[in-house]
């Protein structure tokens, strides 16, 4: 798509030339000769950001809406925005030839900008998909987080085993932002509370923080397809309020003197790590607060300076909670509502959940965030006293309802008791709530029948569905514009706009022209990923091989362990039998491990030893290669996605809340080996079962299976195969120099296989050789790839937000 374009010149690629070089002398301050590629990148950013501005000018993006919504998020993990900016204002081929004609390829320039990770995987990743689709539905919107100095780190391997390094994407500067210093606020910590009569019995509480901190605004534009809205993406950075003590420095201490404000501002200095919850650490809570006391007091500022009357918040705003980070909105905005603005308790309440919603995004125990009492005391004292209030009343009203047993009462409270007291942010989420979320449809039921089913039985409309989605501009269009150009020529145009067109392949599955075509695409696509894991690893593989994908965090729930497992054996066979005709597969893994996170780090560890061995074993003659590609990211999701022919989707069912790598991977003509768990299940329903590999126990199958005693051991009893893997990977076969450097991922299988590897392996290994027969047959192999293109358009984010925007935020769309 090519914007009809509004010229100075009469010709739009001399337009947007000038402009680039305009960019490039008078904010860079370079010359064509003198540029670098990242020169040429920021000149090219800002002279389409004005492009951005123009468009917000333009159109409703500036007015007043009745209703926005504010999506506040601790991750946006936005990647590169170059892209994303030229392919939604039409201007991708503009600017390819403005930078042609001075003699500058796009793709270098492209490449050239830094991938902003602020984000650790799925959930930031979400939030990104969301803004996107938001502004391209015209759903006024802010995003809000937090302007990491340093994004997700930078992983690379050493000898297999992952090191970290600092990602440092603003080491020169963000041209996509604006910063906004009339958007300060005032975050405080710690300090007390007094209390004072005001009327006849009615007594105010006024917080008086021990220390302050400022949030300054920096405001991203995003900009939606088309380019008809512009939304913003308001990330908040942390700066002293006083930016030096002269009086230290004056009297020689000059490191002291800027201490305390370094102090201060590591609150946004670094983005934890881990994408489950950082238990007890005080910086994470203080990174929560912050981001979503200046959010909050922004947006206040914002409705009063339009409405005036706080007690109409609710008609024009909806607050979405991405999960707990940001679930201390609740008591602060009671605080703000009764302190600042003089609202009686009831009617605080009903703005604060009338106004939030909360979205949960897992149910696993270890990543469900609980605060310790003392500490929040201790942080944020007025927001303890007001989650006492809000429980004792929640409680009283158990009481009344006649629902007074000791058990049920306990695990509806705010408070759990059973690991010294902690705040359950979760219950706190639900409580402040109008409406909470799951993000598939087995993971909402799953929400009601375990970790929220006392709640959810206090009130059953509470919990909906929505599931995920990914926005196809990025995920289609951009990362694969070879299968795109294929689409629209079949379909038309249209399928840019409706994803729902794409349907129209399906009666094309068959023609084996149509075919080729596709083919095609996947050919090149393949060929492309092979240079990058050839200049990234050393390792040559042939792109006319089953290329098989696991890509994601590494996490025990997600078994990267059973594909490795799998691998093992695999290798094994081939070495018992080297002259069978094997199908040529390569196995490529992606993915990071939170520093701290010791098995994980393992797991990459076995898998770049398997590799090892058997990519030089001339026995496996190339037939099985295994490639880990170090510091996965978005951008090299973007490659590698358009390339694979398998997605793997093998978490223990039950764990996986979602999943969005599962909808990519489909969408992009790769069939998936999964689970039937979080949104497999709903793309099986989609693409057919026909046209997906389906193994292993369903969630309700694990439940029953771990209460068995010794389930693992039998497991393994019964599979020579999985024993045999295992007892090679024991005895060193993959690490000779440190023959034991293995055993305590095996021990853990023998003995406490929580995600139960063990008792999948089998089905899992039955459904792969399935698949090795079923690449035979490639007439056969294109037309199930080609139906799962043609049947994911209910994955778009667009599905998505529509269902958010009409269900939850009761805000219009468009
Ligand atoms: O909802 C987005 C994404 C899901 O698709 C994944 O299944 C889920 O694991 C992920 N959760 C997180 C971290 N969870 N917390 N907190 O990224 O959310």
């Amino acid at each position: 798509w090519t914007a009809p374009a509004k010229t100075v010149s009469g010709d739009p690629v001399a337009d947007l030339r000038e402009a680039i070089l305009t960019k490039l002398a008078y904010a860079i301050g370079k010359t064509p000769s003198t540029a670098r590629e990242r020169d040429w990148f920021a000149a090219t950013a800002l002279a389409l950001r004005d492009r951005i501005v123009d468009a917000c000018m333009d159109g409703k993006s500036t007015s007043v809406p009745n209703k926005r919504v504010y999506y506040l998020s601790l991750e946006f993990l936005i990647g590169r925005l170059l892209s994303d900016a030229m392919n939604n204002l039409g201007l991708v081929d503009t600017t390819r030839r403005a930078l042609r004609d001075l003699g500058i390829d796009l793709g270098d320039v492209e490449a050239a900008e830094p991938d902003a990770a602020l984000g650790n995987g799925g959930l930031g990743r979400l939030a990104a998909c969301f803004m996107e689709s938001m502004a391209s539905l015209s759903i006024p919107a802010i995003g809000y987080g937090i302007r990491y100095d340093h994004g997700l780190f930078k992983q690379s391997l050493e000898d297999g085993w992952q090191k970290e390094a600092p990602e440092t994407w603003l080491s020169e500067g963000n041209p996509w932002e604006f910063v906004r210093p009339e958007a300060t606020y005032t975050i405080g910590f710690g300090g007390h509370v007094t209390m004072s009569a005001i009327s006849d019995g009615v007594i105010r509480r006024h917080w008086h923080p021990a220390e302050t901190v400022s949030a300054v605004a920096h405001d991203v534009p995003v900009v939606g397809w088309r380019g008809k809205h512009v939304n913003t993406l308001r990330l908040w950075k942390a700066e002293a309020e006083s930016p030096i003590e002269l009086a230290s420095f004056n009297g020689g201490d000059h490191v002291g003197a800027v201490a305390a404000r370094s102090k201060v501002e590591a609150i946004s200095r670094v983005l934890y790590p881990s994408d489950s919850s950082e238990a007890g650490q005080e910086l994470r809570l203080r990174q929560e607060y912050f981001f979503t006391s200046a959010s909050l007091q922004d947006l206040v500022s914002r409705h009063v300076a339009e409405r005036g009357d706080l007690r109409s918040l609710p008609d024009h705003a909806a607050i979405q909670l991405n999960d707990t980070h940001p679930a201390i909105a609740v008591p602060e905005l009671m605080r703000i509502l009764l302190e600042d603005h003089g609202f009686t308790w009831e009617d605080a309440w009903h703005v604060t959940t009338n106004t939030l919603s909360y979205t949960n995004h897992t149910l696993l125990p270890e990543a469900l965030e609980t605060w310790p009492v003392g500490l929040m005391e201790r942080l944020l004292p007025r927001h303890m006293q007001i989650i006492y209030l809000i429980n004792w009343m929640h409680l009283e009203e158990q009481g009344r309802h006649g629902r007074a047993d000791a058990a049920q009462l306990a695990s509806v409270s705010l408070i759990e008791e059973a690991h010294g007291k902690r705040v359950r942010m979760g219950h706190l989420a639900f409580l402040g709530a109008r409406r909470v979320n799951g993000v598939s449809a087995l993971h909402t039921d799953l929400m009601r029948s375990t970790v929220f089913k006392d709640l959810h039985a206090l009130d059953t409309d509470k919990i909906v569905n929505k599931t995920n989605g990914i926005t196809f501009r990025r995920w289609f269009h951009n990362c694969n514009p070879e299968l795109t150009k294929l689409a629209v020529e079949v379909v038309g145009e249209r399928v840019l706009d409706d994803p729902e067109a794409l349907l129209g392949l399906a009666d094309h599955a068959e023609d084996s022209v149509f075919q080729a075509r596709y083919a095609a695409m996947r050919k090149s696509r393949k060929e492309a990923l092979a240079k990058v894991v050839a200049e990234n690893t050393g390792i040559v593989i042939d792109p006319s091989a089953l290329f098989d994908t696991q890509i994601k965090r590494i996490h025990e729930y997600k078994r990267q362990l059973l594909n490795v497992i799998e691998t093992v054996a695999l290798y094994q066979a081939i070495k018992a039998e080297p002259h069978r005709d094997w199908t040529p597969r390569v196995k490529i893994f992606g993915g990071k491990a939170a520093p701290s996170y010791v098995q994980a780090k393992l797991i990459i560890k076995l898998a770049c030893d398997v590799a090892k061995l058997v990519n030089d074993d001339p026995d496996v003659a190339g037939r099985l290669k295994v490639v880990f590609l170090p510091n996965y990211r978005v951008s090299l999701a973007e490659a590698i996605i358009p390339a694979s022919d398998l997605s793997e989707q093998i978490s223990t069912a039950g764990m996986e809340a979602s999943g969005t790598g599962n909808m990519k991977l489909a969408l992009n003509g790769a069939l998936t080996i999964g689970t039937l768990d979080g949104a497999n299940i709903e793309i099986r329903d989609h693409v057919g079962a026909d046209n997906i590999f389906i193994f292993g126990l369903d969630a309700a199958g694990v439940q029953a299976r771990v209460a068995e005693p010794d389930y693992q051991a039998k497991a393994i009893a019964a599979s020579p195969r999985l024993s045999a893997a295992l007892d090679f990977i024991a005895a060193g076969g993959f690490s000779p120099d440190e023959p034991g450097r293995f055993q305590p991922i095996v021990d853990d299988l023998r003995h406490n296989d929580r995600y139960l590897l063990t008792v999948d392996f089998d089905d899992y290994w039955r459904v792969q050789r399935e698949i090795d027969a079923a690449w035979i047959d490639k007439a056969k192999w294109w037309r199930k790839a080609i139906l799962n293109t043609a049947r994911m358009a209910w994955f778009s984010s667009d599905r998505s937000m529509r269902e958010y925007a009409q269900d939850i935020w009761r805000v219009k769309v468009g």
